[in-house]
């Protein structure tokens, strides 16, 4: 019972579920069938959120990888020596074998573990899909991710095959088939460099990705910049955006939650300027697939003290359009502006603006939706 509250505080109660029963039982369901399941089902809205790409610890270097796992082999060894009492011939066999073992473990723990951290690419999100597609190659990820796989499980039978050799030789020959194993080993290794590298790149990528959850009412905080975006997502939920008096303040996508009652309502702040696809940088893209593929409707935010011309954002209010969710504008900055020039605005634009206290109802009608 615990754990089920725990998935439920985590992801909150999926969307369009009219009662817990209703959830209960589908998440039952999908548990049940889970290993015939075809995670491409689990699109937009699935109620899973079973990997996050922004938390993947870092990728260490071929180099790092062998040092470790050496210094394990000596440590191995010097322990198994120590124990031996003895240098004869069995005794120097063993101490061997447990450094083969010991760097074997070592590396093949090491490789498996960044194998291990990295998400499963099937079954993404149209979000996902479309954001690994612009920023990352993922079938290049998954070939080097099955590299390491498969050099990890390498480093056991090196270790059986080098085990057998030291096990059959003679004195003299000992030291040399340790030299071998261990020369292999750091090749096996060696070869994995670019691919280690590539993997460490893509994980910097990924951690600038938003952290969004799936199944919840998402509303998208969009308009020019210095207008007063993330001043408004602070506001209505306890995120802390960065807020600035200059334009393009927020570098990444800020994200936070406003509960009310057993829902939790999705915000998302959006660094501004969103012009045309091909011209936009890195963050900027990300908003535009939020808006895409995330949005259940758009906060847009319209600062008539005008930072940029209000002609140009009206341009952009327009083009909300286009993603087929509700556009709620929400006017900032009106306690510095003087009553007249907002009524005049509403006036001659027919727009049906909101203040804050109107966004809010809006937003808690939404929650009881
Ligand atoms: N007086 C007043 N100032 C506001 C209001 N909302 C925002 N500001 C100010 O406007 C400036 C810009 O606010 P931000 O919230 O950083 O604007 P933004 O749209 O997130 O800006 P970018 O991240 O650069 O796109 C800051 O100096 C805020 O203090 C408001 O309702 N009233
Ligand atoms: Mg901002």
């Amino acid at each position: 019972m615990k754990l089920i509250s725990l998935l439920f505080s985590t992801w909150g109660w999926p969307q369009g579920s009219t009662s817990r029963n209703r959830f209960f039982g589908r998440y039952l369901a999908v548990v049940k069938i889970w290993p015939f399941f075809n995670r491409k089902c689990l699109k937009e809205g699935a109620v899973f959120k079973w990997m996050s790409f922004q938390d993947i610890p870092p990728v260490e270097s071929g180099t790092h990888i062998i040092d470790v796992a050496f210094k394990k082999g000596k440590l191995a060894a010097s322990h198994q020596a120590q124990k031996n009492k003895t240098k004869d011939l069995l005794a120097v066999k063993r101490k061997e074998l447990a450094r083969f073992e010991a760097v074997a473990g070592s590396l093949q723990e090491q490789l498996s573990k960044i194998v291990r951290s990295f998400p499963a690419f099937d079954g993404l999100t149209e979000f996902y899909e479309e954001l690994f597609g612009c920023f990352l190659d993922i079938s290049q990820l998954r070939k080097d991710l099955s590299a390491i796989s498969w050099a990890a499980q390498k480093t056991r039978e090196f270790q059986r095959e080098y085990g057998q050799k030291v096990r059959g030789a003679e004195r003299e020959r000992i030291e040399k088939v340790r030299g071998a194993f261990l020369g292999r080993m750091a090749s096996l290794v060696k070869r994995l460099e670019k691919k280690l590298l590539g993997l460490e790149d893509a994980r910097k990528v990924m951690r600038g990705f938003p952290q969004l959850k799936e199944g919840l009412f998402t509303i998208a905080i969009a308009g020019f910049p210095n207008v007063g975006k993330s001043t408004l997502l602070g506001k209505l939920t306890p995120a802390r955006p960065e807020v600035g008096s200059y334009a393009f303040t927020t570098k990444r996508l800020n994200v936070g939650y406003l509960q009310i009652g057993a829902r939790r309502l999705q915000f998302v702040d959006t660094p501004g300027s969103l012009n045309r696809f091909d011209r936009l940088n890195v963050i900027e893209k990300q908003a535009v697939l939020v808006l895409k593929y995330r949005a259940d409707a758009i906060v847009f935010v319209l600062d008539l003290s005008e930072p940029y011309p209000l002609k140009d954002q009206m341009k952009l209010l327009k083009e909300m359009d286009e993603y087929g969710v509700p556009v709620w504008v929400y006017l900032s900055k009106r306690d510095i502006l003087p009553e007249k020039d907002v009524k005049g605005f509403v006036k001659r634009s027919g727009l049906k603006v909101l203040k804050y206290e109107d966004l809010v109802d809006i937003l808690a009608k939404k929650a009881k939706f």
